[in-house]
């Protein structure tokens, strides 16, 4: 596995490539171009940027997340080809930069919800937290204009002022629209630009839906094993493939998180891994927490273990972070609670790998 480290760039991270690259064992940045439009290309001189800025700081610039789907390829609308075709143009120079894998998400309108960003913890940090009931009383213009409020003024990654404005519009957009036609309008996406990934030589890697079931009306569609199976199958090659995030698909209390990443990794469909906790309440209520296993639902050593034994070696990256030790950053993605969780998840890793060579060894 490769261990890396989501940065927003120099203007809008307040974690700095010189911190990351003291979190030990960190190779590389998973980065984004935050300032291109979603729909348009990535301009080459931007990707080469970032790429060198990351370079100086002795990281690599291998995984981007994301390059956003536009809304009229989600929806199937007829300028969808337009934007596919853009898509392709993006992905065929982040191959010329170097990158080998692009995580992306197929949500409608929102990308992951939460209902608030600073919960206080008993042990006097903050975190992300998910209120059910006010997911299902209140409007999402309502909840979304608190989080706004909450963010600090940082932009919250897939809460981008452009795609919040015209969310009554989007919001409308979706009246009726049906699980199986997102389903096909992914289908169709997939079947678009896969053949510019093999020939570049990218990896596609869907995020699973966050939280992974449907909100506001708006249908979800990766969210369990079953639906992850039929996604792997939509087009048959490793450039249709996943990114697993423990804290999305672990929301779920049905969703066996050890076991599904066990069942894709062995697949070669899993080549982005986010690995984090979250602790889950009985009233369908949940918390980000410590990625330790002890403080909540999840049991990360049972998550490594199912990656370690199925041979991955794909990039992996801590996520969410608390706000700890009177941090000032963008809400879940703090240096400190994200470095602690790294270097958790390396600790693991190590003892695993170590456990079983001493096992062969006998
Ligand atoms: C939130 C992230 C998501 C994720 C996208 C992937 O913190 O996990 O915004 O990056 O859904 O496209």
């Amino acid at each position: 596995m490769k261990m890396v480290f989501r940065w927003f760039g120099a203007d809008a991270d307040s974690v700095s490539l010189g911190q990351i690259r003291q979190i030990p064992g960190v190779s590389g940045i998973v980065g984004a171009l935050y300032d291109v439009a979603v729909g348009e290309a990535w301009p080459e001189a931007k990707i080469l940027a970032l790429k060198l800025e990351a370079q100086a700081y002795d990281l690599s610039l291998e995984v981007i997340e994301s390059v956003n789907i536009h809304e009229d390829i989600k929806l199937g609308r007829p300028s969808r080809d337009k934007y596919i075709e853009n898509y392709c143009a993006s992905l065929e120079r982040l191959a010329r930069a170097g990158v080998k894998v692009v995580c992306y998400n197929f949500m409608p309108v929102l990308d992951w919800f939460r209902t608030e960003l600073a919960h206080p913890m008993p042990d006097g940090s903050t975190a992300l937290f998910y209120e059910a009931s006010k997911v299902s009383s209140l409007s999402p213009e309502s909840v979304v204009a608190a989080i706004e409020e909450e963010s600090k003024g940082f932009v919250l990654p897939g809460w981008e002022r452009d795609r919040l404005a015209e969310l009554k519009t989007v919001l409308a957009s979706y009246e009726g629209f049906t699980e199986e036609k997102l389903f096909q309008n992914l289908g169709y996406f997939l079947k678009a630009i896969v053949p510019t990934c093999e020939k570049y030589g990218i990896k596609m890697a869907i995020h699973p839906d966050d939280p992974p079931w449907p909100i506001f009306g708006l249908p979800r569609i990766v969210r369990d094993e079953a639906s992850l199976e039929r996604i792997v199958g939509l087009v048959d090659s490793p450039c249709n493939g996943l990114t697993l995030c423990s804290g999305s698909l672990g929301a779920n209390p049905k969703n066996d998180v050890p076991a599904i990443m066990r069942r894709f990794s062995a697949m070669g469909r899993v080549h982005f891994a986010h690995v984090r906790n979250i602790k889950r309440f009985p009233n369908g209520d949940y918390t980000e927490c410590a990625h330790l296993s002890s403080s909540g639902s999840l049991d990360l050593y049972e998550i490594m273990r199912a990656l370690y034994e199925t041979g991955f070696d794909g990039y992996i990256r801590s996520d969410h972070g608390r706000m700890i030790w009177d941090e000032e950053a963008r809400p879940g993605y703090g240096l400190y609670d994200r470095a602690l969780g790294t270097t958790y998840l390396n600790g693991l890793w190590e003892a695993i790998a170590k456990g079983a060579q001493r096992e062969t060894s006998r």
